[in-house]
């Protein structure tokens, strides 16, 4: 599983994606400053079975804290957009080839207005703009590699159409319906174009970060104004006030957990201040809003499961004593064969079935997992 993070430039794409994997990353109050794609780790959160069963979890592939357990996935983020990317202003979009091996795309915007298009200071800059302005790069983006397609003879124009997309993760699938759906017999403008408009909203889910809260006047118009006009899901955040946190979080300074912040250390005068202003922060918004659109695109939107993996089922550890060790994110349709195929190949080749650890039952071959279930792959 993988999630992709764009956006225009100097929105606030990196810290949000620093914020998420703690990577080492280049973040600066000026357009352009990423070029090459960061990949880092993040986590999406639930809750741990562990209470449940009254027990204490030994994770391995996946964090648990306070009973929150951190389910691991990928996370790129690329180079800033402006309008014309798509005819090589700015950084081009090129680059977005790299997000689009994300199965889902979080498009961080400023909502305090106060950077404009070219990602410069201003006052008052509509985000709306940049909305559209993304939206009309990526369709643009498509619909001209879907246009250098020249069809031989009989190709068929699915086919055709996949190939020419391959690497940006497209389903099959989802050609093959666009091109049904919109009944599409040559490849031209109009038909490039319905044929992005449809493949880019199937495949690529995406969520709004509605970024720099903390620096916004008029929020809650703002986020009203975008969701009279918009039907996407928008989240408002602050990532640099994440990005604070969980770095005070990791030195020891701070116990931070998503709507708490507990001070560990002595700190000084300037450190005290800080943490007043970010609890200020937690106490306005709940939270910081970061986990929560990364949880919304991931669970909310492409309704994605966590699976939890063991070996005995009734010890529900697997077979170096741990507990509750591995979960993992899966798809909505996915069966307990496809999380084998997630665990490891070979687990898959060998794979004889498997049993629901909290009926103890075998569960069905061909019938989708279920949210939090406990797996035991019978090999
Ligand atoms: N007030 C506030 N500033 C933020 C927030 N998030 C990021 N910033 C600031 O916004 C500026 C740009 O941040 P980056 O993360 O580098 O933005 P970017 O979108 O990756 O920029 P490019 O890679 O240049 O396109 C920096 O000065 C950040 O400190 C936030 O939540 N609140
Ligand atoms: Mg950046």
């Amino acid at each position: 599983m993988k999630v992709g993070i764009i956006g225009r430039t100097n929105v606030g794409k990196s810290t949000f994606f620093k914020s998420l994997t703690l990577e080492d990353v280049q973040i600066e109050d000026r357009p352009f400053t990423t070029i090459e794609p960061n990949k880092g780790i993040g986590y999406v959160t639930i809750k741990c079975p562990e209470k449940e069963f009254n027990t204490k979890c030994t994770p391995h592939n996946s964090p648990c804290v306070n009973g929150i357990r951190f389910v691991p996935l990928e996370i790129i983020d690329v180079a800033g957009l402006i309008e014309g990317a798509n005819k090589g202003r700015g950084l081009g979009n090129k680059f977005l080839s790299d997000a689009m091996e994300a199965d889902g795309l979080i498009q961080v915007i400023d909502i305090s207005g106060k950077t404009d298009g070219a990602g410069n200071p201003t006052a008052n800059y509509d985000p709306k703009k940049d909305l559209e302005m993304v939206k009309k790069e990526l369709e643009s983006w498509i619909k001209s590699i879907i246009l250098r397609i020249r069809l031989r003879g009989t190709e068929d124009i699915s086919e055709a159409v996949y190939k020419a997309l391959s690497g940006l993760k497209f389903k099959f699938s989802t050609v093959k319906e666009a091109v049904k759906a919109m009944n599409v017999k040559t490849l031209d403008e109009a038909s490039a174009g319905l044929i992005s408009d449809y493949v880019l909203s199937k495949d690529k889910p995406m969520v709004i970060a509605a970024n720099k809260m903390d620096a916004t006047e008029n929020l809650k118009e703002r986020l009203a104004d975008l969701r009279s006009n918009f039907k996407y899901s928008i989240i408002s955040c602050s990532a640099a006030a994440e990005l604070t946190l969980k770095e005070a979080n990791k030195h020891g300074f701070i116990d931070y957990s998503e709507n708490s912040i507990k001070i560990k250390k002595e700190l000084n005068k300037d450190q005290i201040k800080a943490v007043d202003i970010l609890n200020q922060i937690i106490k306005k918004y709940g939270n910081t809003g970061v986990q929560q659109a990364l949880n919304e695109l991931v669970f909310g939107l492409m309704k994605n499961k966590v699976v939890f993996t063991v070996e005995d089922e009734k010890k529900l550890s697997d077979s170096r004593g741990r507990i509750l060790p591995d979960s993992y994110i899966v798809g909505p349709n996915a069966t307990p064969q496809d999380v084998a195929e997630i665990i490891h190949s070979d687990i898959a080749k060998n794979y004889k079935g498997a049993i629901d650890c909290r009926t103890g039952l075998k569960v069905k071959n061909d019938e989708p997992v279920k949210n939090e279930q406990i797996l035991k792959i019978i090999v």
